[in-house]
């Protein structure tokens, strides 16, 4: 035990053992679901022990592969060391490792990339079998038991309701003082006993401040000290800059016209440099009392709630730079008035976020001339990252805005294509679509009226002349078409790229 430990309950310090000892719960073919979102509150310690694990077991010429899930992407000490030991047979529901997403492509590692809100639900309908062990990330154990969440929710309600075993990692580096940040709510069900879930703003607490786990089912208790996965944020470069000035001048269009109030709606923001110059840019815009109701709080949020543009954050994790995670810590007593972390089927909750009427702001890989959107898949083949919780608020959301610069690789890539390489967001669910050309607003368009628009409006110039002869020469090619399409052209900008590097005509 720590001289200092977090485990105050004494029935439970009995269970303290080391990561090693610990691992010895988790069998091959064993489904592990382990905490952890976006780089927040994943287990430190199981993860490298399991690589040990799996070496001697190797050594015995045995195998051992588990089936992986989390709440979203962890970090390297988690998806990159299991993935490198080539232990992760099946993974979901989200990822962003390199290692992983190279074993994903090569057929290596089976994926199952769902939307986050959906998790639970699949978890709880038996539709991705047993789950054996949950191995959860904790900030402490009150002396009666009360577990203190950590710095992401995600699926740990679930995980621990559902595996048979629990392991709790116990972190002294996560502050003590986010007790009573967290909402857990014990008011799910599966169909047909689904009660009204009664959030009526982000602001709302309709849940517990602790997790609860049966004493029975906790098998070991590991104490570790680690930080978070802490990235540094790049600041915003011209082209970020320039999408975020397109979108706030949007809001106070949207404003002046009053089909937005003055403090807007409810915001959804992906993590990334764009998300960040908007909420930059809100937070000198002059706005007052905005809130969000989103998956992960970054750092320009929390800047946001400094300045008071935000009155209130919900959601179910942090995503953080080393700095702003000094600032939440040193002044946590005033974050956590205004911070709400809920489980992932809350912070997503489809149902939420269209009644709230979120702006939900995402991130994007392809869009095409009609509007649909390919957030996963580069080249229509290999994933890159996952839907995440895209789809729970582009779909739900009031304004489903989607941004991106116009061009990727060196220009050689255009976002803006004929016909995208895969589906995510459907030209139903995709609202507005920006680049640093400018914004697309697809409310009330037409498929070709929408073409014009996101051609004229978000294409690269190198590209435009391009978009436009194709639309135009599918327009007039002559059987009935409601959304025209040369179909042996389509997908003939993929092709180019994969076979010359660069979608250009020569
Ligand atoms: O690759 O780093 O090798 O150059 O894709 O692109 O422009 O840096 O953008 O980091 O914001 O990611 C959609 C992937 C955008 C992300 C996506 C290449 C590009 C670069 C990344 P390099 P950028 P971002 C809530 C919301 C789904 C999940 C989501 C994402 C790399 O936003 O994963 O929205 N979204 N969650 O060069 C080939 C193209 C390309 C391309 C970009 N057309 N073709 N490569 N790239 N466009 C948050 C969570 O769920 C946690």
């Amino acid at each position: 035990m720590f001289s200092h430990s977090r485990v105050l309950c004494p029935d439970l310090q009995q269970k303290i053992m080391t990561a090693d000892q610990a691992a010895d719960f988790i069998h091959d073919g064993d489904t592990v679901g382990m905490s952890g979102f976006t780089g927040a509150g994943y287990p430190k310690a199981l993860p490298a022990a399991l690589v040990n694990k799996a070496q001697m077991e190797r050594d015995l010429r045995k195998t051992f592969k588990i089936n992986l899930w989390t709440g979203a992407s962890t970090a390297p000490e988690l998806d990159g060391v299991m993935a490198d030991a080539h232990e992760i047979n099946l993974r979901l529901p989200y990822q962003s490792d390199p290692i992983c997403r190279e074993q994903i492509n090569s057929g290596q590692m089976h994926y199952i990339d769902l939307h986050l809100s959906e998790v639970s639900q699949y978890a709880w309908s038996g539709f991705l079998g047993e789950l054996n062990v949950a191995v959860i990330e904790v900030a402490g154990i009150h002396e009666d038991g009360r577990i203190i969440p950590s710095s992401s929710v995600g699926n740990n309600k679930t995980w621990v309701e559902q595996a048979d075993k629990v392991i709790l990692e116990v972190n002294s580096q996560q502050s003590l003082k986010l007790e009573g940040m967290h909402d857990i709510y014990y008011g799910t069900a599966l169909p047909p006993h689904r009660k009204p879930i009664l959030l009526n703003e982000p602001a709302d607490r309709i849940g517990s401040q602790y997790l609860e786990i049966p004493k029975e089912k906790i098998v070991a208790i590991v104490e570790t000290s680690a930080p978070d996965r802490n990235s540094p944020f790049s600041s915003p470069d011209a082209v970020s800059e320039q999408i975020a000035a397109n979108i706030l001048e949007f809001f106070e269009h949207e404003i002046k016209r009053g089909r937005l109030p003055a403090n807007l709606l409810p915001l959804q923001s992906g993590v990334g440099n764009i998300p960040n110059a908007v909420l930059s840019g809100l937070d000198r815009g002059g706005y007052k009392n905005l809130t969000a109701f989103t998956e992960v709080i970054q750092d320009g949020m929390l800047q946001m709630l400094k300045s008071g543009t935000l009155s209130v954050a919900s959601a179910t994790a942090f995503s953080l730079s080393p700095d702003a995670l000094k600032e939440l810590n040193e002044n946590i007593d005033f974050y956590r008035e205004k911070i709400i972390l809920r489980q992932q089927d809350i912070s997503n909750n489809p149902e939420i976020a269209r009644r709230l009427g979120i702006i939900a702001m995402n991130g994007l890989i392809e869009a095409d001339i009609y509007g649909n959107v390919n957030s996963t898949h580069i080249m229509g083949t290999r994933m890159m990252n996952g839907i995440g919780g895209s789809g729970d608020f582009a779909r739900n959301g009031y304004l489903s805005i989607f941004m991106t610069p116009s061009t990727a690789k060196n220009g050689a890539i255009s976002a803006i294509v004929p016909m995208v390489s895969h589906v995510d967001h459907t030209e139903h669910d995709v609202k507005v679509i920006v680049t640093e050309q400018g914004l697309a607003d697809l409310r009330g368009l037409s498929p070709r009226q929408r073409a014009k628009v996101v051609i004229n409006n978000c294409a690269h110039p190198d590209f435009k002349e391009q978009l436009l002869d194709y639309h135009e020469r599918a327009c007039a090619s002559g059987r009935g078409m409601h959304t025209p399409h040369l179909l042996s052209e389509a997908l003939s900008w993929h092709e180019r790229y994969e076979q010359t590097g660069s979608m250009r005509l020569a």
